[in-house]
């Protein structure tokens, strides 16, 4: 994520989560395929930006993506982390320094914070957790500071992990570290098992986000579950937010259909959350 999406000229933007064709079955993507083929297909939808699933930064050829992007018109405003921690257990918290140090390697090159944080060690206290954490998180900030990259830092559910699952937990740590170049990235779907309210928490915290996941309750495309899609949205707009919200979706009931489905509901909304400039697709599915 690079501190320029931030400006608040700019209204919000619509992404949606892809990952390349060898990422791990556990990926929360709706197109798993060649790079040039999803970014063609997101394009056509009229989607603005392309968050990348990585399991390292090696799978991708920057100067082929610089120009697939700009053939598309597209962003890609996150690259997220989610197989670090599935495929190989690196995580900031891990007892062994080995594990901590290979995790802060990896995601140098990457953006986001998910659970490659790491859990809580069972029988110790919390506040050895939140050390090494805040540790390794300021390696990695202080890393991607350097070169004009925001790092992300998402809550999630507790039945992914046990260590920050709400909004107010991400912000307490994101202000501990004391970093302006780390924000916290909240996703509607964990939300929704965590907040009281996820409109009233993305209101609380708004100074604090830099970028939003969308699914609804089932993971599947907004507007398939019971998520309440035009108040988030508002609530977001009325906050001044404004920058991406992605749909990390299901690829249900069929990838395109989810992609599109995804396109058309949220675009719907946007005028109405105070935040929209309709984006011309390019490029043709063809
Ligand atoms: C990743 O963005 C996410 O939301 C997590 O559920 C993955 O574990
Ligand atoms: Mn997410």
């Amino acid at each position: 994520m690079s501190s320029e999406s931030r400006s608040p000229t700019r209204p919000i933007r619509l992404g949606i989560a892809v990952a390349p064709r060898e990422a791990l079955p556990s990926a929360f993507v709706v197109f798993r395929d060649d790079l040039e083929v999803s970014l063609k297909k997101a394009g056509a939808l009229g989607y603005d930006g392309v968050e990348l699933a990585l399991l390292n930064p090696g799978q991708v050829d920057p100067g082929r993506l610089e120009a697939l992007l700009a053939s598309r018109g597209l962003e890609i405003p996150m690259i997220s982390s989610g197989q670090v921690f599935a495929e190989g257990g690196l995580c900031f918290t891990s007892p062994d320094g080995g594990v901590r140090g290979r995790a802060v390697s990896r995601i140098k090159g990457l953006v986001n914070i998910g659970r490659v944080r790491g859990p809580l060690e069972p029988g110790r206290p919390r506040a050895v957790a939140e050390a090494r954490f805040l540790e390794a998180m300021g390696e990695v900030a202080d890393y991607a500071d350097a070169r004009g990259v925001v790092i992300a830092l998402e809550p999630v559910n507790r039945y992914e992990i046990d260590f920050i699952n709400r909004v107010e937990e991400a912000v307490e740590m994101v202000v501990r570290l004391g970093r302006p170049n780390v924000k916290v990235m909240p996703d509607v779907f964990h939300m929704n098992i965590e907040e009281a309210s996820i409109e009233a928490s993305l209101a609380a915290h708004r100074d604090h986000i830099g970028y939003v996941h969308f699914a609804d309750s089932n993971r599947l495309a907004p507007g398939m579950g019971h998520l309440n899609f035009p108040n988030i949205l508002a609530s977001l707009g009325a906050a001044g937010y404004t920058g991406y919200v992605t749909a990390e979706i299901l690829p249900h009931p069929d990838p395109d259909t989810a992609a599109a489905r995804a396109a058309a509901y949220l675009r719907s909304l946007l005028p109405k959350a105070g935040a929209a400039a309709p984006r011309t697709p390019k490029g043709d599915q063809s």
